[in-house]
């Protein structure tokens, strides 16, 4: 019986093959996250990239931070690997001649903007430069092929990190596919996202792998000694697919990982 999910056992289990790490833009050792809740930050926003604002960690996952855009609600979090791109040391944007914008969303009226970054600022523990790392190169060419397994954000539930299988690939462009789950969760993305892993980063960060769900499409390999699993109609798109668990990923219930005041599909 195991706990926890366990990448060697459910590939074997499932008679398939990591993805090697150089398919992927992360660095061979994660970065450390020296970062502390409550500090802050330059970041882009989500929603209109081409604004940088001031954002607070909130919370830590592993090599990731969750931030939220300061003036902006608490139903717009996201989360950023400390080597992303898309933060920055607060300064660096005045540095660059650029100004600081207010989220897309702004709970003040916009003429109240200067005043309540003075605010916020003013006081604010700013996150020391050295915290950030550089972002890893872009791996050329794609390297990554159908049938690889990885770890993926779950873009719907960015807080997750599931195991997935490359589901196809088109030039640069890879189909990204969640192990258990009926392809509602399911996405293209290019092969340099900052949203794929290899296998074994979430256990080298200390991020929370999620288990699968729990119908796991089973190879020949390992199809002899369980009970073939027959085509599962679509029934419900956000549910884990059903038949008999496989030793791996037995011991958790799939999915269900929802940090306080977070919403979920
Ligand atoms: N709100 C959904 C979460 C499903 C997550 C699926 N990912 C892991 C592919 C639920 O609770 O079922």
């Amino acid at each position: 019986f195991l706990e926890h999910f366990n990448w060697d056992s459910y590939l074997r289990e499932t008679g398939s093959l990591a993805a090697p790490s150089q398919c992927f833009r992360q660095s061979k050792i994660p970065p450390t996250n020296d970062f502390k809740v409550g500090m802050k930050l330059e970041a882009r926003d989500p929603r209109n990239v081409t604004s940088v604002c001031i954002a607070t960690v909130i919370g830590i996952t592993g090599a990731r931070l969750r931030l939220r855009l300061d003036g902006s609600d608490n139903k717009n979090d996201f989360w950023r690997l400390v080597d992303s791109s898309d933060i920055q040391p607060i300064g660096t944007c005045e540095k660059k001649g650029g100004m600081l914008q207010p989220p897309l969303g702004f709970q003040m009226n916009a003429s109240s903007w200067p005043m309540f970054l003075l605010r916020t600022l003013n006081g604010a523990e700013m996150a020391p430069a050295a915290f950030f790392k550089k972002e890893p190169p872009k791996p050329a060419p794609n390297l990554l092929k159908t049938g690889m397994k990885l770890e993926a954000i779950d873009k719907k539930n960015p807080y997750l990190i599931c195991p997935a299988t490359v589901g196809d690939v088109k030039g640069d462009d890879v189909f990204i596919t969640f192990d258990g789950w009926r392809g509602a969760f399911d996405y293209w993305c290019r092969y340099d996202s900052r949203d794929i892993f290899p296998v074994g980063w979430c256990g080298l960060t200390g991020d929370a792998l999620q288990p699968p769900g729990n119908n796991v499409s089973i190879t020949k390999s390992s199809a002899k000694t369980q009970s073939s699993p027959s085509k599962v109609t679509r029934r419900s798109m956000q549910s884990p697919q059903k038949t008999a668990p496989i030793s791996a990923q037995r011991g958790k219930k799939p999915g269900r990982a929802k940090p306080p005041g977070q919403t979920s599909v």
